[in-house]
């Protein structure tokens, strides 16, 4: 799915650590372990979380690919450390449990007890199990950590073209903003940013304080009862410019790149762009962006000159930033469902794997609600979806050739 960009991650909950290679950053580009950090501390935030996020503070070390603060063009690497390992090392022992090791633990905690909406007995059936512990530590969201830590180099690479991605929460457990086109509404990067500020204050990354108490009050009440909650966030990238990936093959449209990278994120069930399923339920001429031309063909953003699309532009933005594949140089707009987490306290009908009988009830610990970080982790997919396609279309091997390519386009825009 991703072209230029390539990255893997790998992993499990309570291993030893999480890896993740990015291959295809340019050389030059300024980045150190700080720059990743910030981000990965934002994924652990929200009203919610379990005991884990209080055992874990991740940070991420450069293994390769960065020299003296700068990306060399090669593969850079990171490894984040899980500090829950410490009280897992025999249970998670990589030894032969027959190799009469003393690190393997036969009490080990062995799972045969499915949660309903898991991945544990789908994924014990398919690989062939018996003990779905080797099942759930990959399927887990821990793995976020590292896809968080890849899409935080991709930011660093779009915020030297003044590309920003930000994301606010809207809703969780049916509480939230009344006005589900938050977004589409807005067309100003202003508004966006100020919507960010107050999501960034909130413990539950929603920019509106009333919603916020709601939004509270339902988690408080879904961990008293053992629940837990799912939620909607939406994720915006910020100056694009238009003209990232095309109408001509369906596998090079932005849209199906986004929507691919957003279900990709452990219990995503649903995406929208812009308007999105509201747009299915109003008529033609409520719905598209109508076109106007001024006659200046810039504007100044973060104090810096920007040259605009030849003044043309929109006086909404229902489509999400994106037409016919590509991006239009409105805010890109993506809106994502979360389910609620699978791991509850309060018992659901299963079956266990091995001795075939029912029971109720298989919990650890768990998150009652993780939406806030799946927010941030929406931000880092988009990050390298936006950050490929940028590559693809304007190349090179270094910062500098990438900016050269940019600015020479940006030129033509003006000229059209
Ligand atoms: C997760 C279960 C919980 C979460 C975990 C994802 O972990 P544990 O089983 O250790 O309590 O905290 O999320 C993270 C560790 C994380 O970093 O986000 C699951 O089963 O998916």
């Amino acid at each position: 799915m991703l072209e230029k960009l390539r990255f893997l991650t790998s992993g499990e909950s309570h291993g030893q650590a999480l890896v993740c290679i990015i291959d295809g950053i340019p050389s030059n580009l300024p980045l150190s372990a700080d720059d990743i950090d910030a981000d990965l501390s934002r994924r652990q935030k929200g009203f919610g979380r379990g005991g884990r996020m209080k055992i874990e503070s991740d940070r991420a070390e450069i293994l390769s690919g960065v020299r003296h603060g700068k990306t060399l063009g090669s593969p850079v690497s990171l490894l984040i450390e899980n500090k829950d390992w410490a009280n897992w090392q025999n249970i998670m022992s990589s030894e032969a449990k027959d190799s009469g090791s003393k690190t393997h633990d036969p009490k080990a905690r062995t799972v045969t007890r499915p949660r309903p909406g898991h991945a544990d007995l789908s994924g014990a059936l398919k690989y062939e199990h018996r003990d779905i512990r080797n099942v759930l530590e990959r399927s887990s969201a821990r793995e976020t950590a590292a896809r968080v830590a890849a899409g935080a180099v991709a930011k660093q690479f779009l915020s030297e073209f003044n590309i920003r991605i930000i994301s606010y929460v809207t809703e969780i457990g049916g509480a939230g903003v009344q006005n589900a086109e938050l977004g589409t509404r807005n067309t100003d990067e202003k508004n966006f940013l100020s919507l960010f500020k107050k999501a960034e204050a909130s413990q539950v990354r929603c920019p509106d304080r009333k919603a916020e108490e709601k939004i509270v009050r339902k988690i408080k009440a879904a961990i008293k009862k053992g629940d837990t909650l799912g939620g909607v966030f939406e994720v915006v990238a910020l100056g694009v410019p238009t003209g990232l990936c095309s109408y001509s093959q369906w596998d090079r449209k932005l849209e199906a790149k986004l929507a691919y990278a957003i279900m990709g994120i452990q219990a995503i069930k649903g995406v929208e762009i812009g308007l999105g399923f509201e747009m299915a339920r109003k008529p033609g001429s409520e719905v598209m962006d109508e076109i106007y031309f001024r006659s200046e063909k810039s504007e100044v953003r973060d104090q810096k000159k920007i040259e605009t699309a030849g003044g043309f532009y929109r006086k909404t933005n229902n489509a999400g930033g994106i037409e016919g594949g590509m991006s239009n140089g409105m805010p890109v707009i993506v809106r994502a469902a979360m389910k609620p987490i699978p791991t509850l306290k309060s018992p659901l009908a299963s079956v266990d794997i091995i001795t075939r009988k029912k029971f109720k009830a298989a919990y650890e610990r768990s998150d009652a609600c993780a939406v806030p970080a799946a927010s941030v982790i929406g931000e880092a997919v988009t990050a390298l979806v936006i950050a490929d396609s940028f590559l693809g279309k304007f190349g090179g091997d270094s910062l500098k050739e990438i900016k050269r390519n940019y600015e020479g386009y940006l030129k033509q825009l003006t000229k059209f």
